[in-house]
């Protein structure tokens, strides 16, 4: 997996995302295939598109949890499935996704094979048209979890890794760091849900080409700008020994309704078999756990 020395920058970066629950990565640190600059005329494209309403599938204000509906009349604050095959710049999208470097950092932190790698959840973090803010959470331990419930669930591996890349300046991201593994203490638990000063917490700052990879049960919450503009992609891979409650993550996003019409034979012969894969192994994934329905977070 790559020589010494780059051996030990993935190993750092994953012991800085065990102990803080987050790690950024320079730009630097990825020589990506597709540059920066491609990704944000793709992401603009896809952007406008949203807000025009001729793609459905949206993150619609003021709602921070799915589902959500197709109508961006009150706008938006992001745009999913970038990997469907009817979105226009899919192709593109799928080589920032699929990129080699990128799968490399996620095996690192996953601690797996390339033929373990499943295929999640590609996403648009865009500039709200208002501004919003989500309230304080993790992303699948509901707020009304006792502390025992929150470290049972925290105690258990990830079985994935979720980064955001950011193609313009992002400091929307606010985290706690440590939070991934204590309870909330009774100031987080009795807190404002929209505390702006919460004690310890970061703002991730990323520049352009920047990579935050960070746990989704860290104590974190986004605030947005509607003058700032933001163009993130926010993504996730999992791993085949994934479980049950990881699939109703992915497939809660209706992924399922089209991953099987998933075309990646534009990305080369190399790349469009990972990517085969990876999307077969979430097919493989979405059989065995049936309904998955709707993990409901309070509103
Ligand atoms: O905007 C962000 O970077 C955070 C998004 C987030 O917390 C979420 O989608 O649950």
């Amino acid at each position: 997996m790559g020589d010494e020395l780059d051996t030990s920058r993935y190993l750092a970066s994953r012991a800085s995302l065990e102990r803080d629950g987050f790690v950024v990565l320079p730009a630097s640190f990825f020589p990506f295939s597709t540059p920066v600059e491609a990704l944000r005329d793709s992401a603009n494209r896809c952007a406008e598109l949203a807000r025009a309403g001729k793609w459905p599938y949206i993150r619609t204000l003021p709602k921070q949890f799915p589902p959500w509906t197709a109508d961006p009349s009150q706008g938006i604050w992001g745009v999913q499935h970038l990997l469907h095959p009817d979105l226009p710049d899919h192709a593109t999208f799928a080589r920032s996704y699929f990129d080699k470097q990128l799968l490399q950092q996620v095996r690192f932190l996953i601690g797996c094979e390339p033929d373990e790698l499943v295929m999640e959840l590609y996403n648009l973090l865009v500039r709200p048209d208002r501004d919003f803010a989500l309230r304080w959470h993790r992303d699948d331990i509901p707020a009304t979890a006792t502390p025992e419930e929150e470290m049972e669930r925290l105690g258990k591996p990830a079985f994935h890794a979720q980064w955001n890349l950011a193609l313009y300046d992002d400091t929307s991201l606010i985290v706690v760091p440590g939070s991934h593994k204590r309870a909330r203490t009774e100031v987080e638990r009795t807190a404002d849900p929209y505390e702006d000063n919460m004690p310890g917490q970061k703002i991730v700052h990323l520049n352009p080409g920047d990579v935050v990879f960070y746990d989704n049960n860290i104590l974190h919450r986004g605030k947005y700008d509607a003058t700032v503009p933001r163009m993130t992609l926010h993504g996730s891979i999992g791993y085949d020994k994934g479980s049950k409650d990881r699939a109703r993550n992915v497939l809660q996003h209706a992924v399922g309704e089209w991953v099987e019409r998933c075309d990646f034979s534009d990305l080369g012969p190399e790349m469009s078999k990972v990517a085969d894969g990876m999307r077969s192994r979430l097919v493989e994934m979405g059989k065995v756990s049936g309904d998955v329905g709707f993990f409901s977070k309070e509103e």
